[in-house]
């Protein structure tokens, strides 16, 4: 029997909403998701697209979000034949360009969830960027790809 083989169908939910005062430089976040910790875990990844269209440079500081207690910015690094996750202290966005946190490369890294999330329930991040503004977005929980 033909087994039809369910690929990445999850539909992701992109709303980039401007809280606080308006940003200096304009930034378009796309693609984004928050993985589903894994059972007994309390650790998570996010992942979203962030296109820089203005003339300005500006610089990730921080990501928060009021359903978990810490948010690191990682990255993917070789190391000696293995692939390591390094935390950045900021991530640069340069200005005209897209910069992709993607499965295996940038991420988001998310520990300590307020409670278990569920599947398709709605996250709330906030980016903290160098020009003192805080642009939030609501994504929603996905799940960990079978391998
Ligand atoms: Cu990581």
């Amino acid at each position: 029997m033909f087994k039809m083989k369910l690929g990445c169908a999850v539909a992701m939910f992109v709303t980039a909403t401007l809280s606080g005062h308006a940003l200096s430089v304009e930034l378009k976040i796309t693609d984004t998701a928050v993985r589903q910790p894994l059972p007994g875990r309390t650790v998570s990844v996010g992942y979203l697209t962030i296109e820089n269209s203005s003339a300005q440079s500006v610089q990730l500081l921080k990501a928060t979000s009021p359903q978990f207690a810490n948010i690191e910015l990682h990255n993917h690094q070789m190391v000696d034949g293995m692939m390591k996750m390094v935390r950045l202290k900021e991530l640069q966005v340069p200005s005209g360009e897209v910069v992709k946190l993607q499965p295996g490369g940038l991420h988001l890294m998310m520990f300590r969830p307020t409670h278990t999330l569920a599947v398709g329930e709605e996250v709330q991040i906030n980016l903290h960027w160098s020009d003192n503004t805080i642009q939030s977005y609501r994504t929603q929980v996905v799940p960990v790809p079978k391998q």
